[in-house]
């Protein structure tokens, strides 16, 4: 009994790792067109049809809450302001004169106004914001659908990652930056939030605009979002772990 319950432990992590494996391949849907990866999952043997949906589309939706649970205070946390005189001025203005830069592997650069991404489709979503401080709060997020953003700049082929470059520096000389794969770009719930519990997001939770990323820890969603940079790889951003607090040992796949 015991021996076979050992058994069938391994094969559990046999197939687990399979998945797992799949899952650190990363990257875009393209991805299951291909060979290597499909053949990762036939040996993920008894894996049930559901988890094989979920690795190849990962379009599970993290909880959505009610109006009623959204917390009466909401933790502002990391930097809640931007110490530079050009940020303070756009503050100061509203952010209207503020521009958003898209670039890098992309076939149309371009540079969105705020009102350009109040045209985009939008979503709105009250999900649970979780630190890995150890607190979480519920708020009401309303933003572009990064997916939207994506298909208006059109992405090159070899074009993997999305690297958030913002406007703070938890330290001197170190701008915080963010990045996710093409799974989470793609994802509805993910968008570049501007509103909060129905105002204008405010400078301490982020203005003009903040990342949602919403199956992932709080430092995932990058605040003062200056440029959005289409990548191949990360690996010569910054520190090449793909965000600032990666760069200083947290996991790049924050899953909560
Ligand atoms: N640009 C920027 N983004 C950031 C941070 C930061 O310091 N700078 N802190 C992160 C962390 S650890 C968390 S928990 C959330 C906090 O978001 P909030 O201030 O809206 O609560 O923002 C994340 N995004
Ligand atoms: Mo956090």
């Amino acid at each position: 009994m015991k021996r076979k319950s050992t058994l069938n432990r391994r094969s559990f992590l046999t197939r687990t790792s399979a998945i797992g494996g799949a899952l650190y391949l990363g990257g875009c849907d393209k991805l299951s067109q291909s060979p290597s990866f499909r053949d990762l999952l036939d040996q993920a043997e008894g894996v049930t049809m559901g988890v094989q949906r979920f690795v190849l589309t990962s379009r599970s939706l993290a909880r959505e809450f009610s109006e009623k649970d959204i917390s009466s205070t909401f933790k502002a946390n990391g930097s809640t302001g931007v110490d530079d005189p050009t940020y303070e001025k756009n503050a100061s203005e509203k952010f209207a004169n503020w521009k958003l830069v898209v670039g890098g592997l992309v076939e149309r650069p371009m540079s969105l106004s705020l009102d350009d991404l109040h045209r985009l489709p939008a979503r709105t979503q009250i999900t649970r914001h979780d630190c890995v401080e150890g607190w979480s709060a519920i708020g009401k997020w309303k933003g572009a659908q990064f997916s939207a953003l994506l298909q208006t700049v059109g992405l090159k082929p070899n074009a993997r990652y999305l690297v958030f470059h913002c406007a703070d520096m938890l330290e001197p000389g170190s701008p915080y930056y963010e990045s996710i794969d093409l799974i989470d770009a793609f994802h509805p719930q993910t968008i570049l939030a501007y509103d909060m519990n129905d105002a204008p997001l405010s400078v301490p939770h982020g203005a003009p605009v903040r990342l949602r990323v919403e199956r992932q820890l709080g430092y995932k969603h990058a605040k003062y979002v200056m440029r959005i940079e289409a990548v191949s790889s990360f690996a010569f951003v910054a520190g090449g772990n793909g965000g600032f607090w990666e760069d200083r040992g947290y996991e790049w796949y924050a899953g909560i």
